[in-house]
């Protein structure tokens, strides 16, 4: 049965897991909750697994996970939980929801590790990446290096069906995630990749992830967004995929998130030959010092030519900010606002900081405003990452909470009234972003739909309130 008002999504980190212990000779299977069984303990009786990994990518999700561990350990079998959230506060998860063991970062190779480990009757604490509780005390394994995600066996599809989890995105309504690289060389203090990912990016090889394109689409897929911290920023790698993708000529678009300073004009005409439609830069500031401190290290001076091959190409442009940085000033937010107003993407995004756990941020919010995360799985959910872009959850800069969510709820509701500057679609991205919703709430049933009604209605009166009262704040900001 699927969980009412959450739409699921390829679970592309067991996907792999399970494709790279089946290429080493162990028998492995998914057990998705949110589209397969709600009957775990069926599941389990019928297929008798060994040891049971659950993934924990966010907090809200280890809520589910946290009685799913209960329903396994009833059982009688390990628990094994890995994922950003759990990577990212091993200690609670670990006395919180008690599984076994935490798998820290990428689970493929740590996984093979502690199954054969295990099988073996050896010795665990010998296994690299891993957390667990010994007599109380938490016990870290050796850290493991970032995998060679190049040298990887190639998806093992038949372990899921795909048709389950399309989704509907900027007009294309069998959307499916896929990775194509991983991780991210730069160091922003904002942000909780770098710990998860080591700083370094590694792509799989072109024809593999053209491999899993062709059999995606052969299952009905139109649509692509690669889920890529930073899509393949290796040159020739990229332009190899872009060079197949043109080839197929396929019925199919396809978006990704990049950095300033990685692309040229010739590489977005060939990423637009190649079906990229939608491409999200995360600038986050319009303030060279701003840039500096955070340590996004981009040139701000190169946003608005990049920004205008990529809509002149025909994609859809968002331009990613962040207010609310350390000591911020109003002056610095009218900058900010004012820089990306220049730049002419069809959507603009104005988030309100959110310090995440493993972030140098969350160590300044700490330490100077006394900020500290809920010390329990659904505080962390609930409190901190439910909505975690739209709420003022500490307030690190100058400017009062009000001045931060108009400027966020602002932008928010042009994008909703915006026309996109695409050129080869004849309607605006309100259209494209309201057939998004419909398909959504249509697709999930009449629960689906109340429930989905009565999200997009909440939302949509949060957002009209803070971009149409608020004048004197709005003037402030230059938000006409
Ligand atoms: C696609 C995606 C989604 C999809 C769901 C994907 C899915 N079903 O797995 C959707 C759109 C639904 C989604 C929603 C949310 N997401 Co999201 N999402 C991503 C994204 C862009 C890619 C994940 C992915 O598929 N990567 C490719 C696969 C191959 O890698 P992977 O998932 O990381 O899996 C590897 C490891 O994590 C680990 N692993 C994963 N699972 C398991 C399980 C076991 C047992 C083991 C051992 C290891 C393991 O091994 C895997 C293989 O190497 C990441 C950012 C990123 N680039 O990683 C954010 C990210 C994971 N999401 C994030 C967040 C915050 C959310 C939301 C809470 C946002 C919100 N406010 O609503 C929701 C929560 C949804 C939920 N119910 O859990 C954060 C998590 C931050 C954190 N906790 O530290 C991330 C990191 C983005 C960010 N930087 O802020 N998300
Ligand atoms: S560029 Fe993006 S993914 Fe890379 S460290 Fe900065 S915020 Fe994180």
């Amino acid at each position: 049965m699927p969980v009412f008002g959450r739409v699921p999504s390829l679970p592309l980190g067991l996907v792999s897991i399970a494709s790279y212990l089946r290429a080493y000779g162990h028998d492995a299977k998914i057990i998705e909750c949110l589209v397969e069984t709600n009957d775990v303990s069926k599941a389990l009786q019928e297929y008798k697994p060994d040891i049971v990994g659950i993934s924990a990518i966010s907090f809200l999700s280890s809520i589910e996970a946290k009685n799913l561990t209960e329903t396994v350990h009833a059982s009688g079998i390990k628990v094994v939980w890995g994922g950003q959230a759990a990577t990212a506060m091993p200690e609670l998860v670990l006395r919180e929801a008690k599984p076994d063991y935490i798998i820290l970062g990428e689970g493929e190779v740590t996984w093979l590790e502690l199954v054969n480990t295990l099988e073996s009757g050896g010795n665990v604490s010998a296994v690299s990446g891993l957390a667990y509780l010994e007599k109380d005390k938490v016990i870290f394994t050796k850290q493991r290096d970032v995998a060679d995600i190049s040298q990887f066996p190639d998806i093992d599809w038949s372990l899921i069906d795909v048709k389950k989890y399309f989704s509907s995105f900027f007009g294309c309504n069998k959307m499916l995630y896929l990775h194509a690289s991983k991780g991210c060389p730069a160091q922003c203090t904002f942000c909780s990749n770098q710990t998860f990912h080591q700083h370094k990016n590694r792509c799989r090889k072109p024809e593999q992830i053209m491999r899993d394109i062709d059999y995606l689409y052969s299952q009905g897929a139109n649509g692509i967004y690669f889920s890529d911290e930073l899509f393949v920023p290796k040159r020739e790698l990229r332009t190899e995929l872009c060079e197949m993708l043109i080839e197929r000529n396929y019925d199919l678009t396809w978006g990704c998130q990049m950095r300033l300073g990685v692309l040229n004009e010739d590489d977005v005409k060939l990423m637009y030959k190649a079906g990229c439609r939608w491409i999200l830069f995360g600038i986050e500031s319009g303030n060279p010092e701003r840039i500096k401190s955070i340590r996004k290290n981009i040139d701000l001076s190169i946003a608005k030519e990049t920004i205008g091959w990529c809509e002149k190409a025909g994609m859809t442009v968002q331009a990613s900010f962040i207010v609310g940085f350390p000591e911020e000033t109003e002056e610095e937010i009218r900058n900010t606002v004012s820089f990306a107003k220049t730049l002419n993407s069809s959507i603009i995004n104005i988030n309100i900081l959110t310090p995440l756990p493993n972030s140098e941020i969350y160590e300044y919010a700490h330490n100077v405003k006394g900020f500290s995360f809920p010390d329990s799985i659904r505080g962390l959910a609930l409190e901190i990452e439910q909505n975690a872009t739209d709420k003022v959850i500490v307030n690190l800069s100058e400017v009062d909470d009000v001045d931060l969510k108009v400027v966020h709820y602002y932008f928010h509701w042009r994008s909703f009234i915006g026309k996109s500057t695409v050129k080869d679609d004849s309607y605006g991205i309100i259209r494209k972003l309201a057939s998004d919703t419909f398909n959504r709430i249509f697709k999930h049933g009449i629960k689906g739909f109340f429930y989905g009604t009565y999200a997009s209605a909440k939302q949509f009166l949060t957002v009209y309130y803070y971009s149409h009262f608020h004048r004197k704040t709005r003037r402030k900001y230059g938000l006409k």
